[in-house]
């Protein structure tokens, strides 16, 4: 609880055997729950998760690989029917810091937002720790998602980690959002048409052991195709003008 508020933090997971023990002993004691997807992981996973024994751990199993949008999904379906109020999404590969997260739920837990993400591009020093590679590409795809999601202000689009309002997950239609890679960009444009109000905060890049799922083809094609069908869903579903309900950004100082 923070404020009053139930947090609960969704875990995608696919094969993640060896970093997904690390990430669940790092989340914070102010966490209510923690909902695990095991995206049908063909390694040790189920094994290290029956292992864990953590009271707090909510277990979802899906019996074929749907991708990490849609084991996303599934964790907010739970943590709806636990009646978290803000629900945060982690990686199971240890690449988000836990000190963060309180940063990233806090917009939301006072409602100054209803969707907070992280920003590792803003970090002092992102250039030396993020792969050069991933750093342009991730500076081109933020420009896309400016214009296709609606939100100008948008910077670092393929960051995952991110908070929500368990009232703004009622509005959005969850099974319309892209459920692989590409669904960070998708769903700001989701909200965009929900008035949902936007806030960004500066989260440390962590590039270590973990081994990526996302390919070239998946960066240069399946993104930009996914980001071309965003924003004609964002044309068709302009949002309500209303003025108090207008995306803002919040900076952490
Ligand atoms: N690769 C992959 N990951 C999935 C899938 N379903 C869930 N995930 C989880 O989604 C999270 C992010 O996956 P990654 O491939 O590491 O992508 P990323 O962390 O956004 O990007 P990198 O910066 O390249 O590591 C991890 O916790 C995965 O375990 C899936 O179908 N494929
Ligand atoms: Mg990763």
């Amino acid at each position: 609880m923070l404020d009053g508020k139930s947090i609960a933090v969704v875990v995608p997971a696919y094969n993640e055997s060896l970093l997904l023990k690390k990430t669940i002993s790092s989340i914070p004691d102010y966490v209510d729950y923690i909902c695990i997807v095991n995206d049908a992981s063909t390694d040790e996973t189920a094994k290290v998760i029956e292992q864990m024994h953590h009271p707090k751990i909510n277990l979802i199993s899906h019996g074929q690989n749907q991708g990490v949008g849609a084991a996303i999904i599934s964790g907010y379906r739970r943590c709806m029917q636990l009646q978290a109020d803000v629900i945060a999404v982690m990686a199971g590969d240890a690449q988000m810091d836990p000190h963060d997260l309180h940063a990233i739920v806090s917009p939301v837990v006072s409602d100054l937002a209803d969707y907070c993400k992280g920003d590792r591009l803003s970090w002092k020093g992102v250039f030396k720790v993020m792969p050069l590679l991933r750093f342009f590409g991730n500076h081109a795809l933020s420009l896309l998602t400016r214009i296709t999601s609606g939100y100008l202000e948008v910077r670092d689009s393929q960051c995952g980690y991110t908070a929500i309002s368990r009232h703004a997950l009622t509005r959005l239609r969850l099974e319309r959002i892209y459920a692989r890679y590409g669904f960070p960009n998708d769903i700001l444009a989701h909200l965009f048409t929900i008035n949902a109000r936007l806030s960004q905060v500066t989260v440390r890049p962590i590039y270590a052991t973990e081994k990526s799922g996302i390919s070239l083809y998946t960066a240069f094609i399946r993104v930009p195709l996914v980001l071309l069908r965003s924003y004609v869903f964002r044309l068709k579903h302009r949002p309500a003008k209303v003025k108090s309900l207008s995306p803002t950004s919040i900076e952490r100082a």
